[in-house]
């Protein structure tokens, strides 16, 4: 039994083997990946190095975390998951400690360095690096939601220090012959609800695709791909502003939440993450 279990931060990483003794009478192994020292690692945490074997037992940060937990090393960090439709495993970062925790982390701003503004393709694979500000990309959220019933809890920050949140205990995107389209569904929190009311059911847009259903080109007009509608009450995947560079109606929209802070408050941090509906935080 190992007492080590770290978030990995490179490439590469061995395996532990441990045994777990659940609920006193069944016993089962699990493989947990171990981290080296920090590699290159490339955009978006895509590997180019074969899997381990056994390294992608993992179907999300949910299935993770029972086995971190009976270790006793739950903690936030990154791992490799792979679910069950995705033909590859690939990094993600898990949230383990926000509201139980076993979150799968697939959207992060907090500092403004990685650019938002990007094509249809950019955010169909991903960008970014998963530690830190990344879209996890549509394709993988998609693989991740349509293998269980989901939910979605997205974490604001604004630049006095207050948090405020929105879970929604329904969330799923199609694939791409349905423009991701978004089902979500849900509300509770005390962020106000400013996805599921306006943006359910509509698809997804970028900067060179229109699917809204404004006569504008929402994505380009808000600078960030998201499911517009007419264009809406959401874009975290604004322009990023740092406090003395945005000045609200005269520098445009941000990246906002309008049920919190209105249209014109461009948010200091952002965190979108999905977990399994039927996840037992307390085992
Ligand atoms: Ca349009």
């Amino acid at each position: 039994m190992t007492s080590s279990i770290k978030p990995k931060s490179g490439l590469t990483f061995s395996l532990v083997t441990v045994m777990l003794l659940v609920a006193g009478s069944v016993t089962f192994s699990a493989e947990i990946p171990q981290p080296q020292a920090a590699q290159d690692e490339r955009l978006n945490g895509q590997r180019n190095d074969p899997p381990p074997p056994g390294a992608a037992n993992f179907e999300d940060c949910a299935d993770l975390y029972a086995v971190l937990y009976w270790t006793n090393t739950v903690q936030d960090g990154v791992f490799p998951i792979k679910p069950e439709s995705s033909t590859d495993h690939f990094d993600v970062y898990c949230d383990m400690t926000t509201d139980g925790g076993g979150w799968t982390v697939i959207q992060r701003r907090f500092e403004g360095r990685l650019n938002f503004d990007r094509r249809w393709s950019d955010y169909k694979t991903g960008f970014g690096r998963v530690e830190g500000e990344h879209w996890l990309g549509l394709d993988k959220i998609h693989n991740l939601t349509s293998q269980n019933s989901y939910e979605l809890y997205v974490e604001l920050q604004d630049w006095e220090g207050n948090f405020a949140h929105a879970k929604y205990g329904t969330f799923s995107i199609g694939d791409e012959s349905t423009d991701y389209t978004l089902n979500i569904g849900g509300y509770s929190g005390d962020a106000g609800d400013s996805i599921m009311g306006h943006h359910n059911s509509k698809k997804f847009s970028a900067r060179d695709v229109d699917n809204d259903r404004s006569s504008a080109h929402c994505a380009q007009y808000l600078s960030g791909g998201w499911w517009y509608a007419g264009c809406g009450y959401s874009a975290l995947n604004g322009p990023y502003y740092q406090p003395e560079d945005y000045h609200g109606t005269d520098t445009g929209f941000g990246v906002f939440w309008y049920h919190w802070k209105g249209g014109y408050y461009s948010l200091k941090a952002t965190k979108m993450m999905v977990r399994p509906q039927n996840f037992i935080r307390k085992l």
